[in-house]
């Protein structure tokens, strides 16, 4: 479940998983009004292997960023017809975030002023032309590492260390946000909690790094049944999901077929072939607080575990 927030994430978790050199996967969008000045940076910036896009002014620029949501860096002249480089900016950082896009202006104009323009407006760099390329691959470079090392920070601040499952936190921050449109449309809400059968004994019966692998065994299977919708772990052997599509009934049936999943394949899935289950708390509701539609669910999980443990109830 990929969010507009995490996408520089996932792009630098793509970057390493694919172990592509880094440049090759940032895409880099010139904006200048001369095709000649395009050409050179253009082809400065291929030859150090970034993926590059042109525009001829701020309002092509514009127009070009939003069919190319991967671009991670702007390098924009100022003196274009249509929209300037400073207004560019202006308008780049009413839609994205300094986290998500780097902007570094260029200008061959003498107004010393126009740096600290470029600057206020959102850009993140300034160079003067003519520059020095080394200087244009340094700067370049130090604001490719700012994002990625942003979108590091982020991706781990949202993830559990353990299970690689989003944490708490990413789960509360997202269902706040979908909670909030919903409220507008008086739309329902469907979520489940979901706990570990005597996961206590297991920790006791095999020790606490079976007990581990367990846990990412069963997050394995989470990001499996629940690929379209909004899981995580909440702490402990406590996990939750969030239902972005489906019906209610759809979504019931689906949390019936992973519980039985795992009662029935538990066993084969970590070395100590431990067999363990789950216990399901379902409910469906107008409520616009997830603390709210968690703790509902919560009391339907306290119901599960009484009536025997290793079932849903909704
Ligand atoms: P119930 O069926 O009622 O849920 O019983 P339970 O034993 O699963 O529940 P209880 O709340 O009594 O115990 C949960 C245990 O989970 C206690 C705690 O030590 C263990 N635990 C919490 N976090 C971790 C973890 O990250 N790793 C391991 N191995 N154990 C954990
Ligand atoms: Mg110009
Ligand atoms: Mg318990
Ligand atoms: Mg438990
Ligand atoms: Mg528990």
């Amino acid at each position: 479940y990929i969010t507009k927030e995490n996408k520089q994430a996932y792009q630098y978790l793509k970057r390493q998983l694919q172990r592509l050199p880094r440049n090759e996967n940032v895409q880099v969008l010139v904006v200048d009004d001369s095709r000649q000045t395009r050409r050179y940076i253009s082809a400065l910036l291929e030859r150090h292997k970034y993926q590059v896009l042109e525009a001829k002014d701020g309002q092509e620029g514009l127009e070009v960023l939003q069919n190319n949501p991967e671009i991670s860096v702007i390098i924009t002249d100022n003196e274009m017809p249509r929209m300037s480089g400073v207004e560019l900016c202006g308008e780049i950082r009413r839609l994205y975030s300094d986290d998500d896009i780097a902007i570094i202006g260029i200008s061959g104009s003498n107004a010393s002023h126009l740096s600290a323009r470029f600057l206020k407006n959102g850009a993140n760099d300034y160079l003067r032309k003519p520059f020095n390329a080394e200087e244009f691959y340094c700067r370049l470079s130090q604001n490719v590492d700012m994002l990625d090392n942003i979108a590091t920070i982020r991706l781990q601040a949202n993830t559990d260390y353990l299970t690689k499952l989003p944490n708490r936190r990413y789960f509360f921050e997202q269902t706040t946000k979908v909670l909030k449109s919903k409220a507008l449309k008086q739309q329902s809400s469907t979520l489940a909690m979901i706990d570990i059968d005597h996961f206590k004994s297991i920790n006791d019966q095999y020790g606490h790094d079976a007990g581990d692998d367990v846990l990412s065994a069963l997050a394995v299977c989470f990001k499996k049944f629940f690929e379209h919708d909004l899981e995580a772990r909440l702490g402990g052997e406590e996990f939750a999901v969030f239902f972005l599509q489906g019906s209610v009934e759809e979504n019931l049936k689906q949390l019936e077929l992973f519980r039985q999943y795992l009662d029935a394949n538990s066993a084969s899935m970590t070395p100590h072939k431990i067999h363990f289950t789950i216990s399901i708390g379902f409910v469906s509701m107008a409520e616009q607080k997830v603390d709210a539609l968690l703790k509902a669910a919560d009391v339907k999980l306290y119901d599960a575990k009484e009536e025997g443990r290793n079932r849903v109830v909704s």
